[in-house]
């Protein structure tokens, strides 16, 4: 229900109305896997995941070698096993590091032995990490993995201790809701894009509905109190606009059954607007 969600919203007419070309490629289907066995009793939909994430992992390694910037709807967070791991694949062909922005209250850093829920949108980030394990998914081993190095999660408030122990070990940046109540995001969000343009890295963005506060984004199945503001979530699009290194996107976990009357649905949207070069006040764009 997510995608049709955003159709309804206005996400093609708020981008075409900031002056760009939008191609909607509908709605996909999940491949095919057969009876798939799932590598762990625990696992949740096992094979829906496999299918998604071989149906998307391909549709993004396609898209990701194109001078356009992908926005894939959603949608269980799941997707971006899929999503990411595409991207990456394209990112290695064209010889540059793919950095990911991880907008969300989890760190979504389980593996199938870690993960207590079975909960799949618990783990596609330590997918496409490399952690080990999941090899079933795509059938083969990941080739192209992301660097932990090179991921940052921003307004996590909900981490699990696995997790915990994983993010350490693996050197992923992690910035909670405190670090953000102290420094401030914008102090938070300026060196790790730094750190993007400096290595001419492609950035792929995953926004998960649970980053906001659930005041004003309700319409989420895991909503963790005390998370980002109105004026904090839109800092954070604009100043990636202004950045000019987002080259691919994700919305994910709206679920419009817990909407009030399609304002999250339309938050998400704005969103979107912002970091696609909505502006309030036209000014000469300051360097982010
Ligand atoms: N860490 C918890 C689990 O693995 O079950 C919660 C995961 C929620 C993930 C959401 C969508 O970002
Ligand atoms: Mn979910
Ligand atoms: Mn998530
Ligand atoms: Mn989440």
């Amino acid at each position: 229900m997510g995608p049709d969600a955003y159709r309804t919203a206005g996400l093609a007419d708020t981008l075409e109305d900031l002056g760009h070309s939008v191609t909607d490629h509908g709605n996909l289907k999940p491949a095919d896997v057969g009876d798939l066995a799932s590598p762990n009793p625990v696992l949740k939909n096992f094979p829906a995941y496999a299918g998604w994430t071989r149906t998307l992992h391909q549709k993004a390694a396609q898209l990701g070698e194109n001078p356009i910037v992908p926005v894939y709807l959603g949608g269980d967070h799941a997707m971006a096993a899929g999503t990411v791991s595409g991207q990456a694949r394209a990112a290695a062909r064209l010889g540059r590091p793919l950095f990911v922005l991880w907008l969300d209250a989890h760190s979504d850093f389980h593996t199938f032995d870690t993960t207590a829920s079975g909960n799949l949108h618990g783990t596609p980030l330590a997918f496409v990490c490399g952690l080990p394990g999941f090899d079933a998914l795509l059938g083969d081993p990941l080739k192209h993995t992301v660097d932990p190095k090179n991921v940052e999660i921003l307004g996590v408030r909900s981490i699990d201790d696995a997790e915990r122990r994983q993010l350490l070990d693996h050197g992923v940046g992690v910035r909670d809701m405190r670090q953000i109540d102290e420094d401030g995001i914008a102090g938070l969000l300026r060196p790790f894009l730094n750190r993007v343009k400096a290595a001419n890295g492609l950035l792929h963005v995953s926004l998960d509905v649970d980053f906001l506060d659930p005041d004003i984004a309700p319409a989420v199945g895991t909503t963790v109190p005390g998370g980002t503001t109105f004026r904090e979530a839109h800092l954070v699009m604009e100043m990636l606009h202004d950045s000019g290194l987002v080259s691919s996107l994700d919305l994910v976990e709206l679920n419009p059954f817990l909407d009030e009357r399609g304002k999250t649905a339309r938050l998400m949207v704005e969103l979107t607007g912002s970091l696609f070069g909505r502006r309030v006040f036209d000014r000469p764009t300051r360097s982010f």
